[in-house]
């Protein structure tokens, strides 16, 4: 082989490398979530209304089957990120549409709601303290974080229902159930929270990809003074 035809093929596969390395930075940089901002223009001693959704399958991005929390903004909109940023000691009354079915937990004890305000839930309506996810639909995601003792296990929705939401952003017209809870932020830090039922689905033991992605299945309470 000459040495212009070696030279070629080196620099052909160059530009194969370099090509494979800019798409996967791309693909970094458009999953990266934004943040939500409930704390700029906080009027103090006024609870945080923050209202989540969870998704079966989000439906669109880089990863469309995946299973998500969203939140909704000031303005209403949907937003695909796990990122909020909140005032500290603040009270948080948190809405979770619950649009994804479930099943029984490996471990009855992230059925237990912990570390709310009165140490309570509300599901559809009604107080719960605890979810037996052996009976009914079983347990989709909790929201849960670690660092304040705080778990709330979310209850799933019926499989078979003829209007499951299969694209985010769900809304009512799809199945659902809605739990409501209030949290007092604490002083100013970062506080990892995350879901804790195994629901990668396709992942080893459930564990991987969404499980392990910010802006899916983790986030961060950014709290600030
Ligand atoms: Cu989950």
């Amino acid at each position: 082989m000459s040495r212009a035809a070696r030279l070629a093929i080196f620099l052909s596969l160059l530009g194969v490398a370099l090509g494979l390395i800019i798409l996967v930075v791309a693909d970094f940089l458009r999953s990266s979530p934004g943040r939500i901002d409930f704390a700029t223009g906080h009027q103090s001693g006024q609870p945080v209304q923050l209202h989540v959704q969870t998704v079966g399958a989000i439906g669109y991005g880089v990863h469309p089957t995946w299973v998500s929390y969203l939140v909704q903004d000031a303005h209403g909109k949907w937003v695909h990120t796990t990122l909020w940023q909140l005032p500290a000691h603040t009270e948080i009354d948190v809405t979770i549409d619950q649009y994804d079915s479930g099943s029984a937990l490996r471990n009855q004890q992230i059925g237990l709601v912990t570390g709310t305000n009165g140490g309570t839930a509300s599901l559809n309506g009604n107080p719960v303290s605890v979810i037996d996810s052996n009976s009914g639909n079983g347990v989709g995601h909790t929201f849960s974080i670690p660092s304040l003792g705080i778990n709330v296990p979310l209850a799933g929705v019926d499989p078979n229902a003829p209007n499951v939401c299969s694209q985010a952003p769900c809304d009512a017209k799809s199945v659902r159930n809605e739990v409501k809870f209030s949290f007092t932020t604490p002083g100013p830090g970062e506080y990892p929270w995350q879901c804790f039922v195994p629901c990668g689905l396709g992942f080893l033991y459930g564990n991987g990809g969404p499980m392990q992605a910010v802006g899916y299945m983790d986030g961060f309470l950014q709290v600030v003074s």
